[in-house]
């Protein structure tokens, strides 16, 4: 069996100890198969980057670096001027990291490289809070998610924060490429990375990608999740070019949020509140509205 996974994806080998079942790996498999060989990859600090490359070890089968939170956008920054100055006009570069490095710590580096217009394609693998050191709520975090710095009680409710809106965020940086997908969409991600890496330029792809202990699910769910994210309308799927939607994954048949949030202890909590779960409900609403998702 780990041969067959091998001469599948020498890009990213068997023998990491990401949780079995973690969404984000199985994404990195996929993405990893649609970036080929010409690439050098920088990895922020994360679960991605622990589980990966323990001391002497390494699953990646590309050029791979791990930078700080902070230094992961400036370094692929660096890295792609580099190449440009030695006349490589093949190799691309991408930065990666989780929400925790890409909504919050590494935020606004992350602006300057896209405000420079550097040719790098940045990928967030966007589980919701910060899964490496223990589940603490980051800029991403939904509203009433449990965490271990928002968590539900008889007076509380999980997070009272709203999960920043990256997706307005990248668009005001006015990148050349910007799309947001899940892990229940394996080909989707392929084609979307594929697709980013035609444009030159600053370039951003978002993705849902679940977390068997931070968010309290099966070991057997990420593809389902990640399906009814996008079903619910709680995570839009869309694509844009130069500032312009040109795809998008349609809504019209909304399923309801109960049907995400069930399978999710992190929202255990809120299950049996008509109250918050029609709050929820409303979020979906908006997406669905904001996007044209129903149309
Ligand atoms: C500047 C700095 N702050 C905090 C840490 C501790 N730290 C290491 S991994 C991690 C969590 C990363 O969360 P996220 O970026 O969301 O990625 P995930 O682990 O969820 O994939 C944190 C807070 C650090 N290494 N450096
Ligand atoms: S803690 Fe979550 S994101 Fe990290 S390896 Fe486990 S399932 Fe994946």
């Amino acid at each position: 069996m780990p041969e067959k996974i091998l001469k599948h994806n020498p890009l990213f080998n068997p023998g990491h100890t990401a949780c079995a079942g973690c969404g984000q790996a199985m994404t990195i498999q996929h993405i990893t198969k649609a970036l080929g060989s010409d690439v050098v990859i920088v990895n922020a600090t994360g679960c991605s980057e622990v589980y990966s490359s323990k001391y002497g070890e390494s699953a990646w089968g590309q050029p791979w670096v791990h930078s700080l939170f902070e230094n992961s956008a400036p370094l692929g920054s660096g890295i792609a001027a580099a190449l440009h100055q030695r006349g490589n006009k093949t190799t691309r570069v991408v930065v990666q990291g989780g929400d925790g490095a890409t909504f919050d710590i590494g935020f606004g580096l992350i602006s300057g490289m896209w405000e420079r217009g550097d040719d790098v394609l940045y990928i967030c693998y966007d589980n919701e809070a910060y899964m490496n050191t223990g589940v603490q709520s980051s800029g991403s975090t939904p509203h009433f998610a449990n965490t271990t710095t928002t968590p539900a009680g008889k007076k509380n409710h999980g997070s009272q924060q709203y999960k920043k809106n990256m997706i307005d965020v990248a668009l005001a940086h006015g990148l050349r490429y910007m799309a947001t997908t899940t892990c229940g969409y394996l080909d989707d991600i392929e084609n979307k990375v594929r697709k980013a890496m035609t444009f030159s330029g600053p370039r951003y792809i978002q993705i849902l990608t679940t977390c068997v202990p931070g968010w309290g699910t099966k070991e057997d769910m990420a593809v389902d999740l990640g399906k009814l994210a996008s079903e619910t309308g709680l995570y839009p799927v869309l694509e844009y070019i130069d500032g312009a939607l040109v795809n998008k994954m349609k809504v019209t048949k909304p399923k309801p949020v109960e049907e995400y949030l069930k399978h999710q202890k992190r929202f255990i909590h809120i299950i049996k509140d008509p109250e918050r779960l029609a709050w929820v409900q409303g979020l979906a609403k908006r997406n669905i509205n904001k996007y044209g998702l129903d149309k």
